[in-house]
């Protein structure tokens, strides 16, 4: 009697698979087809959520499916192991953040092999371990070296609960990411990448990669660049020349105010001596104090207060009053601007709101204002009756050659902020000198060790410039007395170049051995959460960009495909502590077993859409592996062990053989870079239905054991524990050890659809057609067909419409 136990099955495999060392891969001769999959490490905190039980089922999957079509696959594993969480955890309890990272990291394991999750462990490593950070400092030097890190005093956002400097990136509608705290701003000496540097290359490198369209474009929006043009306006009054950013110097001519931003340094000084100061500094007060959300925001009403001095417009002379108002924003462009009311929204507003004129300098449209395109008007006799992107380029050239203004491109982009006054993160290797100014720390002293300290609470100022004995040091060049330097990295930095170490993590005298990082590299398949699209993308980007630059590897782009997975729901909602709705994947793998619980997940839906948890789901899913299981146990009792038949004789053993074969196509294609597991499973649970005694009926004893083994072998990638053990009583044979199973054609053939050929949308012919042809290959049977080109005769294509398995429609003109 055969009783499913994945309590026993999983444990027993895992087993081996350890034994054996199955998983691991050498560094000896990497092949070109040698595949690097990775999915984003994990920050260890707790312990593992339902969103890693996800990566890991897609990620593990991806890595099998390599693996059997023959290639060697790097795929390993380690922990982000500095940050806030454990820091925070640290205050509260006094317990050293290692001893609370360390236990997490150790849960981690813990879950991650119950899991079977086909790692090699040997190249493991966590981000706060010294033999890690101690290169992380390595190359923060060599970036420094390069002036690429750099130090400058910073009007930075500060998170007051959390006391510490954020990133642009971590500010979200005006609040700190992590807590919520509203974000203040703050002048300090912070340390940058220059990150700026690579915007160009950042952005044109999107287009070789192979990444969701939506990624592609948050970054390009991050990076933000725009072409246009610098015009200088000068302040009689104050001899004084402004540059502003504009897109549209077209528009010069219909300029009637000029903007600054309350943060602009000249603004006061501006307003000094008029009668409008005292409401110049109040609204200046106000504003930065006030909410910083949606500044920006046209729907927001405008405010702001006149400057009582004026700029000349450098196209007309015109006298143009001076605002000062919030919709303007410091970090971008100049901080200034030429307000043109006539066609621009948020001008517009501010105009309406202060009584001032507004100016149609582009034809088009019936009202103001009017945004679109359209000829030159009420500008200048030159320029009058031009299109208006032609004018943009003459009025530009013609400030060029007054010395007016020029060209410029400007960018969202701002260099990386990376210090950090926190204990928990990688120490900055530099030493501040009274003498010497800033030194580095020299190679071969390297790790600046993090030294323990008893009070973790930030202070306005890392905790670490409490720990004297070990701030106090010696200047490496002058051996006077110096001190070190007090801030961390942002653990964005550790996360920057992890899959450049997983390569040669051993290695002693280098971060990695060129050779090595440039055979495994790039990362063929990347894997994790899309909201990781803009930060951790973008800097692990612009690293391996700057390290290539620095002939440190060859790595122009780390991730070749990436991959972003969905959440997953609870009842619609997403999972919380508070909503109570939480589904650990601890509980779930000790109730049901690994398996179950990855092929639900990879089951649910597409895996890169959001899908909704459902408790009856995961108990179907552990019926029907069950049913794989004692269906293919049974028969290697029961069935004389006879090969597959070449040929089918009967009916039942054909029926059979097709199903077989025709999951083997189906899931092949779906799994093969398409991520479709979902319908590669449903395929394997259609080809089970077939084989249950009474479906198959006579079919040959040899086709029963051949399809209930491919059915094991194809959910392998999936239910690795289960389809191992399964494969293993039919065949005596290890199933990882299997090649992928190939579709024999002759067992295809027969599994076609009437493919509906239509032109215009009226149905011309009836083709048959292969089931799963591609979309190509169903457009040229359908023009194939003589009825088809009797309609297409002398005709232009304008376009072909394919539904898959169903029709062709060419819509011709
Ligand atoms: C005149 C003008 C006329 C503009 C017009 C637009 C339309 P993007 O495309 O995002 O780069 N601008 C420049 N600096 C700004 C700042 N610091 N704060 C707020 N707005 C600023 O936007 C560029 C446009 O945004 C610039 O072109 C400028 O307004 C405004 F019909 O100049 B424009
Ligand atoms: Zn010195």
């Amino acid at each position: 009697d055969h009783v499913y136990d994945p309590a026993e099955i999983e444990p027993r495999w895992q087993r081996v698979w350890a034994e054996e060392h199955t998983w691991e891969v050498s560094n000896d001769e990497i092949a070109d087809d040698d595949v690097y999959v990775l999915e984003m490490l994990p920050y260890p905190s707790g312990e593992p959520h339902i969103g890693h039980l996800k990566v890991y089922s897609v990620g593990d999957a991806v890595a099998h499916f390599n693996r059997r079509t023959g290639r060697r696959v790097l795929h390993p594993m380690g922990y982000d192991a500095f940050g806030l969480p454990a820091e925070n955890h640290a205050i509260k309890t006094g317990q050293h953040p290692r001893e609370s990272t360390n236990a997490a990291i150790a849960s981690f394991q813990e879950q991650f092999r119950s899991w079977g999750v086909s790692i090699d462990w040997t190249r493991e490593f966590a981000t706060c371990e010294p033999e890690y950070y101690r290169w992380t400092q390595w190359i923060f030097l060599r970036l420094y070296e390069r002036g690429l890190a750099y130090r400058k005093d910073a009007a930075v956002n500060w998170c007051p609960k959390d006391a510490t400097v954020l990133a642009n990136e971590q500010v979200v509608d005006g609040r700190c990411e992590r807590c919520g705290t509203e974000v203040e701003v703050r002048q300090l000496e912070q340390w940058f990448f220059r990150i700026t540097d690579y915007a160009d290359r950042l952005l044109d490198d999107l287009d070789i990669i192979d990444w969701p369209e939506h990624v592609k474009t948050m970054q390009r929006n991050w990076i933000g660049r725009s072409e246009g043009a610098e015009v200088t306006f000068h302040c009689e009054e104050l001899d004084v020349d402004y540059p502003v950013f504009t897109t549209r110097p077209d528009t010069l001519f219909g300029a009637t105010f000029f903007v600054m931003a309350p943060e602009h340094p000249d603004v006061l000084r501006l307003a000094a001596g008029t009668e409008h100061e005292e409401a110049v500094r109040d609204y200046i007060n106000h504003a930065l104090t006030a909410e910083k959300e949606d500044r920006g925001d046209a729907d927001k009403p405008k405010t702001g207060v006149f400057l009582g001095r004026h700029v000349v417009n450098p196209v007309n002379g015109e006298k143009l009053p001076m605002y000062v108002a919030d919709y303007v924003l410091m970090e971008y462009g100049t901080g200034a601007i030429m307000a043109v009311p006539g066609h621009d929204e948020r001008d517009f507003a501010f105009a309406q709101a202060y009584n001032l004129p507004v100016k149609r300098v582009i034809g088009g449209g019936e009202e103001l204002p009017y945004v679109g395109d359209g000829p030159l008007v009420h500008s200048h006799p030159n320029f009058d009756g031009l299109h208006n992107r032609d004018a943009l380029e003459k009025i530009t050239a013609w400030l060029d050659r007054d010395g007016k203004g020029h060209q410029s491109i400007n960018y969202r982009l701002r260099d990386w902020l990376l210090s950090r006054q926190r204990y928990w993160g990688c120490p900055i290797p530099i030493i501040h000198c009274p003498t010497c100014g800033m030194v580095q720390v020299p190679d071969d002293a390297l790790p600046v060790e993090l030294p323990d300290i008893a009070d973790y609470a930030p202070k306005g100022k890392s905790p670490l410039a409490a720990a004297e004995d070990w701030v106090n040091t010696e200047c490496p060049k002058c051996y006077g007395p110096a001190k070190r330097e007090t801030d961390t990295m942002d653990t964005f930095v550790d996360s920057s170049w992890y899959f450049l170490r997983y390569c040669d993590p051993d290695n002693g005298d280098a971060p990695w051995d060129p050779k090595v990082v440039n055979a495994w590299m790039p990362v063929d398949q990347y894997i994790g959460g899309v909201e990781h699209a803009i930060l951790h993308l973008l800097y692990a980007r612009f690293f391996c960009k700057a390290l290539t630059d620095l002939e440190l590897l060859d790595v122009n782009e780390p991730f070749a495909r990436l991959f972003t997975q969905g959440m997953i729901t609870k009842d619609g909602a997403k999972m919380s502590k508070s909503k109570g709705n939480v589904v650990s994947p601890r509980e779930i793998v000790a109730k049901y077993g690994a398996d179950t619980a990855r092929c639900y997940i990879l089951f649910i839906g597409p895996p890169d859409q959001d899908a909704d948890w459902s408790d009856d789901g995961v108990d179907g899913m552990q019926r029907f592996l069950g049913r794989l299981w004692r269906t293919c146990a049974e028969a290697a009792d029961e069935l004389p062990d006879e090969p597959a038949p070449a040929e089918a004789s009967d009916d039942d053993t054909l029926r059979v053989m097709r199903k077989a074969h025709w999951a083997i196509d189906k899931v092949t294609h779906d799994v093969a870079g398409r991520f479709a597991f979902n319908t590669a499973i449903a395929a394997v649970m259609e080809l089970m239905n077939e084989l249950t005694p009474a479906k198959r009926g006579s079919a040959e004893p040899g086709a029963v054991r051949f399809a209930l083994a491919t059915a094991a072998s194809l959910l392998f990638p999936f239910a690795p524990h289960t389809s191992a053990d399964a494969y293993e009583k039919l065949t005596g044979r290890r199933v990882w050890e299997e090649p992928w199973p190939a579709a024999d054609s002759r067992f295809l053939e027969a599994d076609t659809f009437e493919l509906v050929a239509q032109v215009n949308g009226k149905v011309r012919d009836r083709v048959t057609a292969p089931s799963g042809a591609s979309k190509d290959d169903l457009e040229a049977l359908a023009r194939g067909s003589e009825k088809v080109q009797a309609f297409l005769d002398g005709k232009d294509v304008v376009k072909v419409i394919v539904v898959p398995e169903k029709l062709v429609n060419i819509v011709v003109r």
